[in-house]
């Protein structure tokens, strides 16, 4: 299955007369406020978000999973995957791979497909949370801080394992979810915990090729229920402290505790120069892992805002972090939902953009709370999605990713090809 670049022409072609009056009109609007609608598409040109391999299959719960057809059956089936959403909306050009769920059997042959696509390694990610057939020790208590030098010496040699892969593919970072901690009150000592999750990714860090990063995300709880090593963002940036200027905070958007106040959290990563990036997604009540932008979108924005000033104050570019997507469900066609976690994702940034950035400093200096918040909800509620629509379109993509992909039956295509009845590999 492929999608030609005639059929998103044709496609653009016959939305376009209604794309220009949408865009035109904005973009006069915005240039009444002095906004350049030129620089806000450029800089969503240049925002990529990577396609993480486990979120191309159905997901699915504890209590079920309902597959749904032509789901990829190999790693190569999914790089041709995120190809077809990179060939949509131009904004997905790299896929981050999971071992051992993708181990790519031939490097050479799977960077020339992959390539083909246009398309990159983002980081890859290590996996301790679960036992592997023919694995000598098991996780169930533990892996990179488990109270035996020998398992967490497995699991060190694993992450070192994961570096090779990547180092093959083209990565420049390895990205670590801890799921350690405990389940009951006296089963675990915290301190030690902590040490020997420290010396065990001291190890990982000195493998670190010179150009590479390790992202270290923290997680509050989940598959363990009283304690978790890397619990918050705090534990995170300790060890980050302690390992080096190689280690970044790898921020989940379901990671945190009812409430928590991500964006300051961000700001704060960010003043440090220790933000990693994202693993976009959206939730209600814990880690759920939804379509981002789906339930809490001026929280997504707020973070955009954060984003914006972190990079102009550090004077780096969108490039500059890892943006990933780590999102996967039961109910939806996991690539339609792709595409409308990557344009909620666009959008806020979009609207982050518009932000006057100097009228809200003054604002703040003079105490006028309302006027602050007029500013930021003024650009909440513009609707920017033609200057996204632009973006795509100037990029070579479709003005309407979804549209297109069903009108092309994309996914009837993927169930000829693959089967009906498919179970993606991983989780
Ligand atoms: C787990 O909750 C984390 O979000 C991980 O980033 C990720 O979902 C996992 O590594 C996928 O296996
Ligand atoms: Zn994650
Ligand atoms: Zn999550
Ligand atoms: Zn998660």
């Amino acid at each position: 299955m492929k999608i030609d670049q005639y059929q998103i022409a044709q496609h653009n072609d016959s939305l376009l007369s209604r794309h220009n009056n949408q865009f035109i009109f904005l973009k006069e609007q915005l240039g009444e406020q002095g906004i350049h609608s030129n620089e806000i598409i450029n800089a969503l040109e240049a925002f990529q978000v990577a396609i993480p391999s486990w979120a191309l299959g159905t997901g699915g719960t504890r209590f079920g999973r309902f597959s749904g057809g032509g789901e990829p059956r190999s790693l190569e089936e999914k790089v041709e995957d995120v190809g077809l959403l990179h060939a949509l909306n131009r904004s997905s050009g790299s896929i981050s791979l999971h071992i051992p769920w993708d181990i790519p059997q031939q490097a050479a042959s799977i960077i020339s497909l992959a390539s083909s696509l246009d398309l990159k390694f983002d980081a890859v990610n290590s996996n301790t949370f679960q036992d592997q057939k023919d694995q000598q020790h098991s996780y169930k208590f533990g892996s990179l801080s488990h109270v035996d030098p020998g398992v967490r010496k497995q699991a060190v040699e694993h992450n070192i394992e994961v570096i090779k892969y990547g180092k093959d593919l083209g990565s420049k970072a390895l990205s670590i979810w801890l799921s350690d901690g405990s389940c009951f009150p006296g089963q675990s000592n915290f301190v030690k915990a902590f040490q020997n999750t420290l010396e065990s990714l001291q190890e990982i860090y000195a493998e670190l090729p010179a150009d590479w990063k390790v992202y270290v995300e923290y997680k509050a709880y989940e598959p363990n229920f009283y304690s978790t090593v890397i619990q918050d963002w705090g534990s995170s940036l300790l060890f980050c402290q302690k390992l080096g200027p190689k280690a970044d905070v790898l921020v989940d958007l379901g990671h945190h505790l009812p409430n928590a106040n991500i964006e300051q959290i961000v700001a704060t990563l960010m003043m440090e120069d220790r933000l990693a990036g994202f693993h976009f997604n959206d939730s209600k009540y814990g880690d759920d892992d939804l379509t981002v932008g789906s339930i809490r979108p001026y929280m997504l924005f707020l973070i955009f805002v954060e984003l914006v000033e972190g990079m102009k104050r550090a004077g780096r570019g969108s490039e500059a972090y890892a943006w990933m997507i780590d999102a996967s469900h039961n109910v939806k066609d996991p690539l339609e939902d792709l595409l409308q976690s990557v344009e909620a994702i666009l959008i806020s940034y979009a609207q982050a953009l518009l932000v006057d950035r100097k009228k809200l400093e003054i604002a703040r200096n003079q105490n006028d709370v309302v006027a602050a918040q007029q500013i930021l909800q003024n650009a909440f509620r513009t609707d920017v999605r033609p200057l996204v629509r632009e973006s795509m379109r100037l990029s070579g993509g479709s003005l309407d990713p979804i549209g297109l992909f069903r009108n092309l039956k994309v996914r009837d295509g993927l169930m000829n090809e693959r089967g009906r009845v498919t179970v993606a590999t991983g989780l």
